[in-house]
């Protein structure tokens, strides 16, 4: 580990995007401080060892592709691999490219404050340590803030609790107990089919049930690793340029305007591939108009009946009050059919509320149900939590938490007016969480390393986006968002899943390629929308 106090950079963040962003700046000779609350890499992959946790993207897309060799040498297992599968690979990413050198774990970076006059970064780290810094490079994750339900009495119950965001590494085992889990969206229904194996019972508290598809996961044949290591180089061509960071075909028809036996057929068929993204990218219009989303919806539905024995356990579990795909959908593997365990029983908060956690358990407006350990999988403050936990302060000590008071601003997705020389990877307003992430968090990394070079190459001290620029950004997000049909969930793209956040759509719908291309036309011309000043022309 370096103990440079002045560097060119500081990276907050070791996951898959702080490690890139590590290896890039290091590539073009800046010297790098990457700071880490946890004791290892892989950002996400570290800390949310839950039983059952995997990835919904397909393993042979959801790596790095910067590296032909790291591609050729590194072998998946699985077609949906598991957490410790890609923690695996994001430690011998970290191994292989030396990267940990550089990196200060169990380290959580407080507060960056900016100094016009010498245009630089100061960073104050929890141990005390503060680093100056020209750029200061944001990888501190989409979902990577957890957050317990709001319900009084957290503390009030005897037993253990665990967030799944915030699993023990040596795991927990579960054998004989009584077990209840707060929350229905990807984690919950992930773990919930492998908890259910051991406890002796498990109660699952719904509030809003999911869309989950089944992900028919599998082995990896060799033949199609092997094809696709050959041809690696034209399918990270086709992530880049596609709408979601997953090359598909591109729907040309409206869901409305063929017969239901043919779109039967063609959910059927997207069904059959096991993907997030087949049903959604079936027909044009799957996002953008709710009669032909509920056709998407009701295909769902149908399977979920088909799925569950209890015709009544099955409506339960069937979403009806938000359209298909506009809180992300899941990909589960046998998380509907667990319901039809005797041991297993569903309660609907919308019809019990949850009242408290009581010492033995916990109470809803109907009953007070005791358990011997309780697992809240109730998600993030997603997108701006990890950065607004940061007392980050611009220009004129202006913090960023008091500028996104109204939901985030921001051009581009990568960088904030008032903030010269932040960049934020996968940042509010960018593609990120609508896609497959290393796609976005790639394209991110590339660009803002480019810029950082740009401006070296030129004697240019610090680049900020103009408040016009920023205006311009934020108003196209809202007009995409608003296109579609997401601003009419709640979800945590729009904020909602955090009591007073404001109700904003945090991501860019405008797809990973189209957007790719909007950010490299701004660099082509010398950085469009950013206002670039000489170096130390104040000092
Ligand atoms: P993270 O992996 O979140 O890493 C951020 C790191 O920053 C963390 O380690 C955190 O400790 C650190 N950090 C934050 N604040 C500070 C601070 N102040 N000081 C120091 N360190 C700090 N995406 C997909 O595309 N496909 C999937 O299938 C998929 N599955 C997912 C499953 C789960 C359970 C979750 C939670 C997310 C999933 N995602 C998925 C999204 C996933 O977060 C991204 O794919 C990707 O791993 C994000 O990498 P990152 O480096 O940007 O952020
Ligand atoms: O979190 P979530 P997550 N009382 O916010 C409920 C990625 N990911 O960790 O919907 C009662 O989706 C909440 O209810 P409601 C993926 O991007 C991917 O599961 O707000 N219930 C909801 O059911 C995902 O979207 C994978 O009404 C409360 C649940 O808790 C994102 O991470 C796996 C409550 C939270 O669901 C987050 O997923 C895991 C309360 N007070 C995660 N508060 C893959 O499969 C919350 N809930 C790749």
């Amino acid at each position: 580990m370096t103990e440079s106090r002045k560097v060119d950079a500081v990276v907050v963040g070791a996951g898959i995007a702080g490690l890139y962003q590590l290896y890039k700046l290091r590539e073009r000779g800046m010297t790098t401080r990457v700071f880490e609350t946890g004791d290892g890499v892989g950002g996400t992959w570290y800390w949310n060892r839950y039983p059952g946790a995997r990835c919904d993207v397909e393993s042979l897309s959801y790596s790095y592709s910067f590296s032909p060799e790291l591609e050729q040498e590194w072998n998946w297992t699985e077609r949906y691999p598991t957490q410790p599968e890609i923690l695996r690979y994001v430690n011998h990413v970290a191994d292989r490219f030396d990267l940990r050198k550089d990196i200060t774990f169990s380290t959580r970076v407080v507060s960056a404050v900016y100094d016009d006059s010498t245009q630089r970064w100061r960073v104050d780290t929890d141990t005390g340590e503060i680093v100056d810094a020209q750029f200061l490079i944001m990888a501190t994750g989409c979902l990577s803030r957890s957050k317990l339900p709001e319900v009084p009495g957290l503390d009030r119950f005897q037993g253990p609790t665990y967030h799944t965001g915030h699993w023990p590494h040596e795991g927990v085992d579960f054998t004989g107990m009584r077990v209840g889990i707060i929350g229905t969206g990807s984690s919950a229904v992930q773990s919930i089919p492998v908890i259910a194996e051991q406890t002796a019972d498990l109660t699952v508290f719904q509030r809003t049930p999911a869309y989950s598809i089944a992900a028919l996961n599998r082995p990896l044949e060799q033949s199609e690793i092997d094809s696709m290591k050959t041809d690696y180089r034209a399918w990270r061509e086709a992530q880049r340029t596609s709408g979601f960071g997953v090359p598909v075909e591109l729907p040309t028809q409206s869901a409305l305007e063929v017969s239901e036996e043919e779109r039967f057929a063609k959910y059927e068929s997207g069904w059959q591939k096991g993907t997030l993204v087949s049903i959604l990218a079936g027909y044009t219009d799957t996002l953008t108009n709710r009669e032909a989303n509920d056709t998407a919806a009701e295909f769902i539905r149908r399977k979920i009946r088909e799925r569950v024995n209890d015709p009544e356990v099955a409506e339960t579990l069937s979403p009806r009050s938000y359209p298909f795909g506009t809180k992300r959908p899941c990909l589960d593997t046998n998380y509907y059919e667990t319901f039809n365990k005797p041991n297993v029983h569903l309660v609907d908060l919308r019809k019990t509320p949850l009242v408290e956690l009581t010492e033995n358990g916990l109470r809803t407006s109907e009953q007070e149900y005791e358990f011997d350990a309780i697992v809240f999988a109730t998600g993030f403050d997603a997108m701006t939590g990890a950065l607004t936990a940061i007392d980050i302060r611009g220009k004129d000590g202006i913090a960023l938490r008091e500028k996104w008071a109204e939901g985030p601003r921001s051009y581009l997705g990568v960088a904030v007016a008032g903030f010269p020389n932040l960049f934020t990877i996968t940042g509010p307003s960018s593609p990120s969480v609508l896609s497959n992430m290393i796609v976005s968090i790639e394209q991110h990394v590339d660009w803002i390393t480019d810029c950082a070079a740009y401006m070296r190459e030129r004697g240019i001290g610090a680049i900020e986006a103009t408040s016009e620029a920023e205006d311009g950004w934020v108003a196209h997000v809202e007009e995409a968002g608003n296109a579609t049909l997401y601003p009419t969930a709640d979800s945590w793209y729009m904020g909602s899943n955090v009591p007073g956040k404001p109700r904003v759509f945090m991501a860019y719908i405008g797809g990973v390629g189209v957007y790719r291309q909007l950010c490299d036309e701004v660099a082509a011309k010398g950085y469009e929308g950013f206002a670039l000043e000489g170096a130390m022309t104040r000092a």
